[in-house]
């Protein structure tokens, strides 16, 4: 199969509420789309870079920028493209995996649905239906947490992770658990918001039975890490720092986490979280899907991957509407506390013209 042509089109969608973590709040939601045409057919990959690079060195002036200079180049240069042979095509280009991720997504799109094959067959699910879990940002009060918090649960969401940064962390967890109960499965992460030199502080939410505490330190400090995963109780899972199949065996080797959270657009792509998960299962590290507030087409790329057997835990692959009051999809919704995994060739949706145009702030065609 042929590239014979790429769209890059940036979108804004507002978010029904504001989303603030340690990194800073976010009151929209722009992604960088990638439509390929090949001589097979059309396929949509999204990229999850942000405004600022604050989550990662990626942002989404410079995602468009590396795709249209260096990597969209190679695939329309190259004489046959697949999804597998996109990650070797694009890896004499250092880095940017969250660009690279959304090409190799376009790609296997197209691919796929040339063959009627869904992104869950193909990346090996074993279920239909994947349980969802909700991430919520840091809020103005404990009231107002509560109150949110009170909301996803009558929803159905399966599972809380709530963001924390210094000033934010022991008091709303308390709040919620004493509220709500141990039955709420919990969790918190940091972004990175902490140090080393906070140990004994993170070790207080050793009382509050979390299922794990995300990315407390640094994405770099491995060393840190594997500190507090001896010397706290609860379970460490790392975010930022897996940044690809080798960094997660690292961090399994040297104890630095417990427990993996797999992002298709942080690490190259779903082939690459793929691998991610197959290192983590013979390891006997549970993984589960983490989310970057995507549209509906990465929504149904990540419940596809949280569909494979060591997705032991539950994701933020969260319902559209806990994002969007409009998808540019067909939304994703709740039911019984689970999204469907989509079933069609690909992705198995497609973004709805009308609604892409509505949220359309940018084109770029780049031809053979
Ligand atoms: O760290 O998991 C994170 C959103 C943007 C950037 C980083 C993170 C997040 C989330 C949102 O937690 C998860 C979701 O998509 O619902
Ligand atoms: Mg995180």
């Amino acid at each position: 199969m042929q590239v014979e042509r790429v769209v890059l089109r940036q979108i804004n969608l507002p978010l029904v509420s504001p989303f603030r973590t340690s990194l800073g709040i976010e009151y929209e939601k722009p992604a960088l789309l990638v439509q390929v045409t090949t001589s097979s057919g059309d396929g949509w990959g999204e990229s999850v870079s942000g405004f600022d690079a604050s989550y990662s060195s990626e942002y989404i002036e410079g995602t468009h920028d590396v795709m249209q200079r260096h990597l969209i180049p190679r695939l329309l240069a190259a004489p046959s493209v697949t999804a597998s042979a996109v990650a070797p095509l694009l890896a004499p280009v250092k880095g940017h995996r969250m660009a690279k991720a959304a090409l190799e997504m376009a790609v296997m799109d197209a691919e796929l649905r040339s063959y009627g094959m869904s992104f869950a067959t193909s990346l090996g699910a074993v279920t239909d239906r994947v349980p969802s879990g909700v991430s919520v940002g840091i809020m103005n009060s404990v009231p107002e947490l509560l109150a949110a918090v009170s909301g996803y649960l009558d929803q159905g969401y399966r599972r809380i992770k709530l963001k924390i940064e210094p000033g934010w962390d022991i008091a709303p967890v308390r709040a919620v658990r004493e509220r709500f109960g141990d039955d709420v499965v919990l969790q918190v992460d940091a972004n990175a918001a902490y140090t080393a030199a906070d140990a004994r502080h993170l070790a207080r939410l050793d009382d509050f039975g979390l299922l794990l505490i995300e990315q407390p330190l640094d994405e770099e400090d491995m060393r840190g890490h594997a500190a507090l995963c001896r010397d706290l109780r609860t379970p460490i899972c790392l975010d930022e720092s897996i940044v690809s199949a080798r960094s997660a065996a690292d961090a399994i080797a040297w104890g630095a986490c417990h427990i993996v959270n797999i992002k298709p657009g942080r690490v190259g792509g779903y082939l690459e979280a793929r691998r991610i998960h197959d290192v983590c299962a013979a390891s006997g590290v549970p993984v589960w899907c983490g989310g970057m507030l995507e549209t509906g087409l990465g929504r149904a790329g990540n419940a596809a991957l949280a569909a494979l057997p060591n997705f032991t835990l539950t994701g933020d692959v969260s319902a559209s509407d806990r994002y969007f009051a409009t998808d540019i999809t067909e939304p994703f919704v709740l039911r019984d506390g689970h999204l469907d995994v989509p079933g069609g060739p690909g992705l198995g949706v497609v973004p709805i013209p009308d609604l892409l145009d509505e949220v359309t702030t940018s084109m770029q065609e780049l031809v053979r």
